[in-house]
């Protein structure tokens, strides 16, 4: 595809997802003030939109009700490329209950949760209703914007009926979907009471894009036994209808961590770190405080590797930065209680008045500092339990040019797939198994590291955010230019 329109002009796209780049927040009457939000869907998306006129359509992270704020919140996003969807009182069961309570749960293998017998005013079919209604709410700011021609690229399982209900209104729009998360395989897909409509709406797009090859194989065969079609990388053949399934494993922008380890900023945050922790090894946990990322059995584990291995203990610290989400839904609120609980253990059991063994942030860092520690680190420690891609595995190879250190990553992260060669792989349950990889990433020799380093740094420069999206948008040109051909036959 050449990224140049008709007069020479850049392609529109809107890109699609729950959550706007940026959060707003309100600071006096009409004013807002606008924050980057974190998360592996936004860095992911930065490096891709350059190469088109991008509009992004999301929350905007508030609820607004009154008519002249929404109107000047508007303003002020539009001057980012920003639309706003104020979801508002739908909000709730669509977000906290429908998508993080049961959509996400299902995705990570973490099946279907009980419904509340109690809470008649959220019951599955309460929440369900919510998300069709908060999909609408989607359609309806982007018939509002949409020009003739646009590409519109949905994100994530928040969206899934947006395929089809943008295909009802005009069925001649550019549709692309795209899955963050995982895949699972259909025995734990077909627990979902909405499974077939979920899965015919989502095929009402051009094109399904999945990070890996399992997640895509998984998909195939949940649309075989749930829905009785023929499914390939051909293509789903639903009701007269073709769906491309595709894979796109996700990227950073390597060179914007590299540079900015590089300015003055990020140097005298390394140089500072360097002598916070001189003749200390350093592990770096970098995570949303999510119940994916396995951090309660990454602390077990530490703990078994400070157990065993006594003479590490003073020598080796686990800087663990946590930013919370979804405090609203209630296993996320038992995980920060459950992981603040494991940190006073273990610092109680091997600290002393002047060192800690586990260093826990609940915060979000700026980016400088981010890559900072990612530059200082000895050991990254990826644990997650599930997880699409994990971005911040890539994020910490970019960064590691000095220091060449190494990456202990779980299996069940779609980055074991590409950065499997250059990594420890473990099985984050096995605290035993990370124990060992912890100490074995420890004490490996340079020559080692640096070999393990090459390559996943070849493999995180190449296979960028920037190449994701143009492969994505790639094959997303030629499934419409072949299913136009195919009508005009
Ligand atoms: P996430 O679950 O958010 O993404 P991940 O891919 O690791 O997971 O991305 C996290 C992003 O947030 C990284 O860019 C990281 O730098 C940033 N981040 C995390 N904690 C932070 C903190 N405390 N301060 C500042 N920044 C922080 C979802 C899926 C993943 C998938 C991505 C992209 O769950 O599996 O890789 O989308 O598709």
């Amino acid at each position: 595809m050449t990224n140049d329109g008709a007069c020479g002009q850049r392609p529109r796209l809107l890109v699609v997802a729950n959550r706007l780049p940026v959060s707003a927040k309100k600071t006096g009457e009409n004013s807002w003030s606008m924050k980057m939000s974190p998360g592996g869907l936004v860095s992911g998306l930065l490096g891709v939109t350059s190469q088109f006129d991008t509009k992004w359509v999301g929350w905007p992270g508030v609820d607004v009700y009154n008519e002249v704020e929404k109107t000047a919140l508007s303003k002020s996003l539009a001057e980012m490329n920003c639309i706003p969807v104020f979801l508002n009182e739908v909000f709730d069961q669509y977000y906290n209950g429908y998508c993080n309570g049961i959509l996400w749960p299902i995705l990570h293998y973490m099946g279907l949760p009980q419904e509340d017998p109690h809470d008649t005013n959220k019951t599955f079919e309460t929440q369900y209703d919510a998300y069709k209604k908060a999909n609408r709410m989607f359609l309806d700011a982007i018939v509002e914007n949409y020009e003739e021609g646009d590409i519109v690229w949905c994100h994530d399982y928040h969206l899934m009926f947006l395929p089809k209900y943008l295909k009802e209104y005009n069925n001649n729009i550019k549709v692309g979907w795209f899955l963050h998360s995982p895949f699972p395989s259909s025995e734990v897909y077909k627990t979902l009471p909405s499974r077939s409509e979920l899965l015919r709406s989502i095929l009402r797009a051009d094109l399904l894009g999945f990070h890996t090859y399992d997640f895509a194989s998984h998909f195939m065969s949940t649309c075989t036994r749930i829905l009785g079609v023929e499914a390939t990388f051909e293509g789903v053949v639903d009701q007269g209808r073709v769906t491309r399934v595709a894979v796109f494993p996700i990227g950073i922008d390597p060179d914007r961590f590299i540079r900015t380890c590089k300015l003055p900023e990020a140097t005298q945050q390394i140089n500072e770190l360097k002598e916070r922790f001189a003749g200390i090894k350093v592990i770096l946990g970098v995570d949303r405080l999510d119940t994916i990322k396995g951090i309660p059995e990454k602390y077990l584990a530490f703990e078994k590797f400070l157990e065993e291995n006594p003479n590490w203990r003073h020598k080796v610290v686990l800087v663990q930065i946590a930013v919370p989400t979804r405090n609203d839904v209630p296993e996320y609120r038992k995980l920060k209680d459950q992981v603040h609980g494991l940190v006073g253990r273990i610092n109680g059991r091997f600290g002393s008045v002047s060192s800690l063994p586990i260093h826990h942030l609940d915060c979000s860092v700026d980016f400088s500092y981010l890559c900072a520690l990612y530059a200082v680190a000895d050991v990254m420690l990826v644990t997650s339990l599930r997880d699409g891609m994990n971005l911040v595995s890539y994020e910490f190879v970019a960064c590691q040019e000095a220091k060449k250190g190494v990456l202990v990553l779980s299996e069940f992260a779609g980055a074991a797939q590409s950065l499997g060669a250059g990594a420890l792989l473990v099985n984050p349950s096995n605290v035993t198994e990370v124990s060992s990889a912890i100490k074995e990433a420890l004490i490996m020799p340079a020559e080692e590291r640096e070999k393990r380093y090459r390559v996943n740094f070849q493999y995180v420069y190449i296979h960028s955010a920037k190449k994701w999206g143009d492969d994505f948008m790639s094959v997303l040109n030629d499934t419409i230019a072949e299913s136009e051909m195919q009508l005009r036959k």
